[in-house]
């Protein structure tokens, strides 16, 4: 598989309920790490820092919590979407394991991920 097609695979998988079908769909957009890197250094120094991640990869979930209470709770998903085993989703929590994720892809320790970082595959 090509590095891309690792890294959809893996937000895809790594993403909760209906927040990550949103997210693949950018993701399939992008053509190179580069790009994709792009989409998420908000401040455009060139590198992803833990909150530039966390604030891309949970912005959608963001906009769908209409009442403010940290929770996606079933009505707010879209329709044809569902919570895993019907419980809301916890945004806290939701962010919790994307800085999980963020520290398993900084591969070379520095607490930003560049272009080579994002593009690798788990391990
Ligand atoms: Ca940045
Ligand atoms: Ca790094």
């Amino acid at each position: 598989m090509a590095p891309l097609h690792r890294l959809a695979l893996l937000l895809a998988t790594m993403s909760l309920a209906a927040p990550g079908s949103v997210l693949a769909a950018s993701i399939w957009s992008v053509e190179s790490p580069q790009e994709y890197l792009a989409l998420i250094d908000s401040d455009g120094d060139g590198r992803v820092s833990l909150r530039e991640y966390q604030d891309y990869l949970g912005r959608s979930a963001r906009e769908m919590d209409r009442n403010g209470d940290g929770l996606l709770s079933a009505n707010e998903l879209p329709p044809g979407t569902r919570s895993r085993g019907g419980r809301p989703v916890n945004l806290q929590r939701q962010r919790e394991a994307f800085a999980t994720r963020f520290h398993l892809q900084d591969r070379n320790g520095d607490r930003y991920l560049d272009a080579e970082e994002l593009g690798a595959p788990p391990r």
